[in-house]
C-alpha cells in the first residue's frame, strides 16, 4: 500500500519539499512505471492512447520509481562541480564577475531598506536574503527583452537588465523622479517597459495567467515569435491559488511559450510549505499539464543558470510552457510587516543562511578558478554600501510628485468623468483647507509644487 509519511518540518532537509513518500508495493498500489506490462489486445479508448490493464492499480508518483522528483545541482557546498556537471562555458571570468557582483549587491541594498523602513522613512519593503543565486541564475540566462512578469520578490532580476539604484530609490520613495508609477503604486511595485518588466501586482499569482497572455501575444507577433517568451515568477504559496492552474493550462493547451519559475523559498508568509502542498512541490504539478519540468537547487546560481537557459529554449522551441521549480529558504522576514520568528525558530534561519548559502558557494567557486580574491570583495561590498547609501539620500531628499499626477496615466486613452470630477473635487478642499489644516499644511510641503496646480485649475 502507498503511504504518504509526513516528517515534522524540521526534522527535514527545508530545501526539499517538507514530505517524503514512503512507497511499499502492494498488488493494488505503486508508481507509475510498475503498471504490469500485459498485451494491448483489449481495444482502444476514444481520445486517448492510454492502454487498457485488467489489474486495479491508483499510482501516485511523477518519478515512476515513487521517490520524490530530484534536484539538479552543479556546484557543491563549497562551490566545487560536481563530477559529471556541467559548468556553462559562456560564464566566463567576467560573466561570472557580474553576477556575483549583482547577488552581492542584493543583500546591500536589503540591509539599508529593511532599516531604514524600520526607522519610518519608508512605506515598506521586502527583502531577497537566501534568494540572491535563483534571481541573478535566472536573470542571467534569460534575454533582455523577454518579457517578465514577477510577484514582487524579483527587484534582482530587473536590475540585472539595468534598472538602475537610483530608478530602484526613485520608485521606493514614490518621489518626483519614480520610473514606474510616479508613487502611484506601494514599494516593492515595481515595473519598467523599457526593461521588458510589467508592473508588479501583489493580488497572488494575478500574474500567472496574465504571463500565459503575454506569451500567447508574442506567439502572435511576428517580429517575436520564437524568439521571446514570457517568463512568470511566483512563490510556492502563490502557486495554491487558482489563477496558477488557469495560466498552466493555457500555456500548455493553447499554447503559448511561457516560462514558470516557482521560487519555493519554504513560507508563505508563516505557512510553511509543507502545509501548502500534499503532492512534491510544484515540479509534480508540470507533467500533469504535459509540460517539461525541472526542479533546481535556487541556492546554486550555476544550476540555476543551466536550468533556466535550457527551459527557456524548449519553451521557445516548441512554443508551449515549461516550469522550473527553483528550492530555497526565505532567509529573511517576509516583509517588513512581518515578525517571522513567531512562527519558526531563530536557529533554523542561522542554520539556513550558512548551509549551502548562495553567495558564499559562488564565491568559493570564484576563488578557485583564481577569478576573484578577499581583497575585492572588501573592495566591492564597501563600494557598494557607499552607492546604495549616496542613491538612497538623493531619492530621500526629491519632493513627491504634483498633486495632479496622482491622476494621470492611470488609464489609458481619454479620461474618465469619475476622475476629473475627483480632481476638481480635491482642488475646492485644498482651496478651502490647505492652508489652515495642519496635517494638509505638512503633507502639501512634501509635493513639488504644493498643490497649487490643482488649486488653480478652473472646474
Ligand atoms: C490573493 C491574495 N491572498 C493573500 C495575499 C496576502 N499575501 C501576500 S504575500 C503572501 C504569501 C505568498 O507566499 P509565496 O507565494 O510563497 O511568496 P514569497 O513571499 O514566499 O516570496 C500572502 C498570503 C495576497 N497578497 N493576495
Ligand atoms: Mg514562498
Amino acid at each position: 500500500m502507498l503511504r504518504a509519511v509526513r516528517l515534522p518540518c524540521r526534522a527535514q532537509n527545508i530545501t526539499a519539499p517538507c514530505r517524503v513518500r514512503r512507497i511499499t508495493s502492494t498488488p493494488t498500489a505503486g508508481p507509475a512505471n510498475s503498471f504490469p506490462k500485459e498485451p494491448t489486445a483489449h481495444g482502444v479508448l476514444p481520445s486517448s492512447q492510454s492502454p487498457i490493464l485488467s489489474t486495479l492499480k491508483f499510482f501516485n508518483s511523477v518519478t515512476g520509481d515513487g521517490t520524490q522528483i530530484p534536484t539538479y545541482r552543479v556546484l557543491d557546498s563549497v562551490g566545487q562541480p560536481l563530477e559529471g556537471a556541467t559548468v556553462p562555458e559562456e560564464i566566463g571570468e567576467a560573466m561570472a564577475r557580474r553576477m556575483y557582483e549583482s547577488m552581492v549587491q542584493l543583500p546591500i541594498i536589503d540591509n539599508l531598506m529593511y532599516n531604514v523602513q524600520r526607522q519610518g522613512k519608508l512605506a515598506f519593503y521586502m527583502t531577497h536574503y537566501g534568494e540572491e543565486a535563483t534571481l541573478i541564475g535566472s536573470a542571467a540566462a534569460l534575454a533582455n527583452d523577454d518579457e517578465v512578469l514577477g510577484q514582487y520578490r524579483e527587484l534582482g532580476v530587473l536590475m540585472w537588465r539595468g534598472f538602475t539604484l537610483a530608478d530602484m530609490m526613485n520608485s521606493s520613495f514614490g518621489n518626483c523622479e519614480d520610473p514606474c508609477s510616479r508613487g502611484k503604486q506601494m514599494p516593492m511595485h515595481f515595473g519598467s517597459r523599457k526593461h521588458h518588466f510589467h508592473m508588479i501586482s501583489s493580488p497572488l499569482a494575478t500574474q500567472i495567467p496574465q504571463a500565459a497572455g503575454v506569451a500567447f501575444a508574442l506567439r502572435r507577433d511576428p517580429s517575436r515569435r520564437g524568439k521571446n517568451c514570457a517568463v512568470v515568477y511566483f512563490g510556492e504559496g502563490a502557486a495554491s491559488e487558482g489563477d496558477f492552474h488557469a495560466g498552466m493550462l493555457f500555456a500548455s493547451t493553447i499554447p503559448s511559450p511561457t516560462l514558470f519559475i516557482a521560487r519555493n523559498n519554504g513560507f508563505a508568509i508563516s505557512t510553511p510549505a509543507n502545509e501548502q502542498y500534499y503532492g512534491d512541490g510544484i515540479a509534480a504539478r508540470g507533467p500533469g499539464y504535459g509540460m517539461h519540468t525541472i526542479r533546481v537547487d535556487g541556492n546554486d546560481v550555476l544550476a540555476v543558470y543551466n536550468a533556466v537557459k535550457e527551459a527557456r529554449r524548449l519553451c521557445i522551441d516548441e512554443g508551449r510552457g515549461v516550469l522550473v521549480e527553483a528550492m530555497t529558504y526565505r532567509v529573511g522576514h517576509h516583509s517588513t510587516s512581518d515578525d517571522s520568528f513567531a512562527y519558526r525558530p531563530r536557529q533554523e534561519v542561522e542554520d539556513r543562511k550558512r548551509l549551502d548559502n548562495p553567495l558564499a558557494r559562488f564565491r568559493l567557486f570564484l576563488e578557485a578558478r583564481g577569478w576573484w580574491s578577499a581583497e575585492e570583495d572588501d573592495a566591492l561590498r564597501a563600494r557598494l554600501k557607499d552607492e546604495v547609501l549616496k542613491a538612497f539620500k538623493k531619492a530621500e531628499a526629491l519632493p513627491k510628485p504634483e498633486l495632479r499626477e496622482m491622476f494621470e496615466q492611470v488609464y489609458g486613452g481619454e479620461e474618465p468623468w469619475t476622475l476629473r470630477e475627483q480632481r476638481e473635487e480635491l482642488g475646492r478642499l485644498l482651496k478651502k483647507y490647505g492652508d489652515v489644516w495642519e496635517p494638509w499644511k505638512t503633507e502639501l510641503k512634501k509635493h513639488k509644487g504644493a498643490g497649487k496646480e490643482l488649486m488653480d485649475t478652473k472646474p
